[in-house]
């Protein structure tokens, strides 16, 4: 079938809205008419080239929500009519890693998801004959993908496509850091560098499980309000604060902090991250991600003494399992959502979207189909 998509030619370019064809589900797949997709920074780090596995040329996007239209054989959990959240982790529970229970990072078909194509080694997308690349296993600046069917969540009917969508990342991602990733803890301290669309769901993860002290630091001033907003007790702009920076987190956070977590994919603040982490036992949850050839680097008696570096993929959740929930939270009101969701815009605009990212103007903005 036709469906119109963004499609990502080359790094570094605009991206493309063409019509491209979408081959039918196969087995084990589901076909889904996404409804709404929010466009996360990670987006533009693919784009930009420094992403090892950015394969060109893909359609990009991993933050949707829509509605299964067709299932492939053999599929068991999922039926037309479904509305679902793609998943970039799925959750197949018979694999090593699933059943580990010890990570959520399911193995089922990661090898051929970083190679932009299905688990049977093909794409189902191509534009003018030729042959166009998945990204994330969800492609979600398509109206139409196909995916495994261990790769959606299903999600009740009455929640928004054009906010729920935010759940497929940035939602997940940043409150999931704070409760499966850090497990934190009433009364407990933290520090969060960044605060854009992934930042400030740490900082309202930090304050459902009551936070006693919620620091956020970040170079655009304008970030403040909105983090206030969230439950920020504390706001630092390193530009004002310079080299000091970390003996000056150290001393607001009474020695340093229980929990630190990194919301900017910057090697340096990784490691001032680390470093602002009380000594003894401070935990630093490594969130951002950093383009191919980065590296941190710390003095190891930072990790001797008691401090630990850790990394959150799509914060520790189990997307079959903890979407649908998180879903839940957001229509009791328990989790806000509205309010990050800055600027909406037609799938034609799509381009738009990533300058005001660059900008600073927006925390997320959200495509409708
Ligand atoms: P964003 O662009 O919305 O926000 C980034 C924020 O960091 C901005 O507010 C910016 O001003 C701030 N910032 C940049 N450099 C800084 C510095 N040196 N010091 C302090 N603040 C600084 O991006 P986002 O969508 O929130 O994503 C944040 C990071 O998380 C990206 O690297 C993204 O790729 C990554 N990410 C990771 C996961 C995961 O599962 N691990 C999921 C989603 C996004
Ligand atoms: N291809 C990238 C991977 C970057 C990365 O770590 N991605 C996160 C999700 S970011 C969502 O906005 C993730 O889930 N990682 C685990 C995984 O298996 O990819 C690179 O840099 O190589
Ligand atoms: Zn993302």
């Amino acid at each position: 079938m036709k469906t119109r998509a963004a499609v990502a030619f080359a790094a570094k370019k605009p991206l493309e809205i063409v019509e491209i064809d979408v081959d039918g589900p196969k087995a084990g797949e589901v076909m889904i008419e996404v409804k709404a997709t929010g466009i996360c920074h990670t987006d533009y780090y693919t784009l930009s080239g420094a992403d090892p596995e950015g394969l060109f040329p893909c359609v990009l996007g991993h933050e949707g929500a829509g509605i299964v239209v067709d299932v492939g054989p053999g599929v068991t959990s999922l039926k037309k009519g479904d509305h679902v959240i793609p998943l970039y982790t799925p959750e197949c529970r018979q694999c090593k890693s699933c059943l580990s229970r010890k990570t959520n990072l399911c193995t089922a078909i990661r090898a051929t998801q970083g190679k932009g194509l299905m688990p049977d080694g093909t794409s189902r997308f191509r534009c003018d004959g030729e042959s166009v690349l998945h990204y994330m296993g969800s492609s979600t600046f398509s109206n139409h993908i196909v995916v495994p069917e261990i790769a959606a969540a299903k999600i009740r009917e009455d929640a928004p496509f054009d906010k729920v969508c935010y759940i497929g990342c940035g939602v997940t991602t940043g409150i999931g850091a704070v409760i499966w990733t850090a497990k934190a803890e009433a009364g407990c301290r933290a520090i969060v560098f960044g605060l854009g669309g992934i930042g400030l769901n740490v900082i309202q993860g930090l304050r459902m499980i009551g936070a006693e002290q919620i620091v956020g630091v970040d170079l655009n001033p304008g970030r403040k309000e909105m983090a206030e907003k969230f439950g920020m007790t504390h706001f630092v702009n390193p530009s004002e604060v310079g080299a000091d920076l970390v003996p000056y987190l150290v001393d607001l956070t009474g020695g340093g902090a229980d929990y630190t977590f990194d919301c900017t994919g910057n090697t340096t603040v990784m490691r001032q991250a680390l470093e602002a982490c009380h000594r003894g036992w401070g935990q630093s949850i490594i969130i951002g991600v950093a383009p191919a050839g980065a590296e941190i680097a710390t003095r190891p008696f930072q990790l001797v003494t008691g401090r630990v570096w850790k990394g959150s993929a799509f914060g520790g959740a189990r997307g079959r399992t903890d979407v649908p929930r998180i879903v839940d939270w957001y229509m009791e009101g328990r989790i806000n959502i509205d309010d990050l969701i800055t600027h909406k815009l037609p799938l034609e605009r799509i381009n738009e979207g990533f300058d005001l990212m660059h900008e600073g103007k927006s925390i997320r903005s959200v495509v409708e189909f």
